[in-house]
């Protein structure tokens, strides 16, 4: 079974061919994780590679995300881990002003795969509507941004969370393409995580 395949064919949004080499690569006992690494993130970055130079434009982007979704959808069962018990309440949505919605929903399957209530608040999610998530019992808030024009939304909203006088009642964990250890720092979020696995592993650490 060749991932090169499912590389291809989410380029090429052809989302039919990606579900059907996704069902081939897990018959064939292909890893979920690695189908979704060398196969369908890899893909997203060739994506972005080739819009960056020009040869793409936000149509083709759209489509090969549209199939990547159905790849990941095919996935989630296994890599989805199975704990009973609530490991705690996370909000997550990606942030006001941006749409970008692929990793955000991957870091909210492996959340949830690790024992995590899931909150899924969507995309273009204003700060008020994080706000809502704490008063309704979130423990953690996770804010996705793909957009160096909307990851300062991720302050605005650990502002927003202070002004309701919640800081102090929930954990802030942020993450996305274009942000750093750094920025989080600077913003006073609790947590950064560079993907979905240190992403669980993050979210246990900060509700303890
Ligand atoms: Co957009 N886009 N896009 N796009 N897009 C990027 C982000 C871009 C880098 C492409 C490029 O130029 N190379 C660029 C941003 C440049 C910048 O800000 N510096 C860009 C642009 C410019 C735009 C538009 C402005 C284009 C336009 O209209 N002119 C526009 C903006 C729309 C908007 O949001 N308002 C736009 C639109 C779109 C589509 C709608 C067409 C589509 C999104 C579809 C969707 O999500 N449903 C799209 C796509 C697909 C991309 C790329 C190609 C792929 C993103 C992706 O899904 N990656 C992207 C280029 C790239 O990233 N290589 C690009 C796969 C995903 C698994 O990774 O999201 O990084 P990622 O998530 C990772 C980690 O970041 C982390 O874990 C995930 C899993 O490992 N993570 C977290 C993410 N969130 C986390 C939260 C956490 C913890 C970890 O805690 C809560």
């Amino acid at each position: 079974m060749d991932l090169k395949k499912i590389f291809d064919n989410v380029i090429e949004g052809a989302a039919p061919s990606v579900e059907a080499g996704v069902k081939e690569a897990l018959a064939a006992g292909i890893g979920a994780d690695v189908i979704l690494k060398e196969g369908l993130i890899a893909a997203m970055d060739e994506v972005g590679t080739r819009y960056e130079e020009g040869d793409i434009f936000v149509p083709e982007m759209l489509i090969a995300a549209r199939a990547m979704q159905a790849g990941l959808a095919l996935l989630k069962p296994h890599l989805a881990g199975g704990a009973s018990e609530s490991a705690g309440k996370v909000a997550i949505g990606t942030v006001k002003g941006d749409l970008h919605d692929i990793g955000k929903n991957l870091v909210a399957m492996m959340l949830e795969g690790a024992g995590f209530e899931i909150m899924d608040l969507g995309v273009d999610v204003p700060p008020q509507a994080f706000v809502k998530a704490v008063e309704d019992g979130a423990q953690v808030i996770g804010m996705s941004a793909l957009l160096t024009t909307t990851m300062s939304n991720m302050g605005v909203t650990v502002e927003a969370l202070k002004a309701a006088g919640l800081r102090d009642k929930v954990k802030v964990m942020i993450g996305g393409a274009p942000v750093t250890q750094e920025f989080a720092t600077q913003i006073g979020a609790d947590g950064f995580a560079a993907d979905a696995s240190s992403a669980t592993r993050i979210a246990r650490e900060l509700v303890g």
